[in-house]
């Protein structure tokens, strides 16, 4: 089969939901149009913002770490040390290495440096991994941009992650959280950062394609807590659905960002997220913008280093 772009080269991607078939050289200029469209329908950024890209070592972050970059905007990946044993070495490796090949440097929040690797935290506290993991990134993906004058932060959520899930929201029926999936969530004048998604016209697949064209190693396994997420639940349940009925998962995404149910999308854009404002309020300790007189991270430390106090003079007595 001939790529349908260039009627040249054998095709080598094949995209059924667009009726489409790539060689990979005329992959990655759909690719990027897919990304340039998500970022000026959405209004993401424009040439002259500093984007902090939060990258994990794993395949979505790395590649819109290099799909920006191809663009030409000045995005920077920010990559968090959980501690999480072999998984966060690995990850970090894999960062370092995408960076140093570009003669980049990641910037790295070390929390074992800090005494708040994740394992250690979670075994004080009892707690489970994936929602103190939730406290920590939420608060260093906003702070460390922030402070080091960055005026976007990417993720690289793609649309199968954000039409799970959507079908996860909606088979439960939190509609608050379904307000909160737009691509674009503004900065507010407390100091939440502008939070952006540019992969979201993009599959699993299609991003799996573009990281293997493009040569990018990337971390292939899970983090070890991920086991048994319902989000994978979702996920298949979807995947089977497109494979009967392709274009499933962009209708369903697209349909809410269009603002078909009800207006809910057009009430989305900018919410969510960051529509709750703190009206100025900030952490006593750290500054962040938050409710309480200190926020989520700075909550959790101060439980962390209580309750290893207590063990220590415990263990004196
Ligand atoms: S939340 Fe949970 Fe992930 Fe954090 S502890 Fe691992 S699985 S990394 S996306
Ligand atoms: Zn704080």
């Amino acid at each position: 089969m001939k790529c349908r772009r260039c009627k040249n080269n054998e095709a080598e991607v094949i995209l059924r939901r667009h009726n489409a078939v790539f060689c990979r050289d005329c992959f990655l200029p759909f690719f990027e149009n897919q990304v340039k469209r998500a970022i000026s329908e959405h209004g993401l950024f424009e040439k002259h913002d500093r984007i902090a890209v939060c990258v994990s070592g794993g395949k979505d972050s790395l590649v819109l770490w290099d799909v920006l970059l191809r663009l030409g905007y000045r995005a920077d990946g920010l990559y968090i040390n959980l501690g999480i044993g072999e998984y966060s070495r690995q990850s970090q490796e894999k960062v370092d290495a995408f960076a140093a090949a570009k003669g980049l440097k990641a910037i790295i929040v070390d929390l074992p440096g800090e005494g708040m690797d994740l394992p250690s935290v979670t075994a004080a506290l009892r707690k489970k991994e994936c929602s103190v993991c939730g406290v920590i990134k939420r608060h260093f993906f906003n702070a460390v941009p922030r402070n080091r004058g960055y005026t976007v932060v990417a993720t690289g959520h793609n649309l199968d992650d954000e039409a799970s899930r959507l079908l996860g929201n909606f088979l439960q029926w939190n509609t608050k959280y379904i307000e909160k999936q737009h691509p674009l969530l503004k900065e507010t004048p407390s100091g939440m950062m502008r939070k952006v998604k540019p992969l979201v016209r993009l599959t699993e697949y299609e991003t799996a394609c573009y990281a293997l064209i493009r040569g990018i190693d990337y971390m292939l396994y899970e983090c070890p807590y991920a086991r048994g997420a319902t989000s994978m639940v979702y996920k298949d349940a979807l995947n089977s659905i497109e494979e009967k009925i392709p274009g499933t998962k962009a209708r369903f995404l697209y349909g809410l960002l269009a603002g078909e149910l009800s207006g809910l999308g057009r009430k989305m854009e900018g919410a969510g997220e960051n529509a709750g404002d703190t009206n100025g309020l900030a952490c006593g300790s750290c500054g962040e913008p938050t409710y309480t007189e200190l926020c989520g991270y700075c909550r959790l430390r101060a439980a962390v280093t209580e309750k290893r106090e207590k063990r220590s003079k415990g263990a004196l007595r």
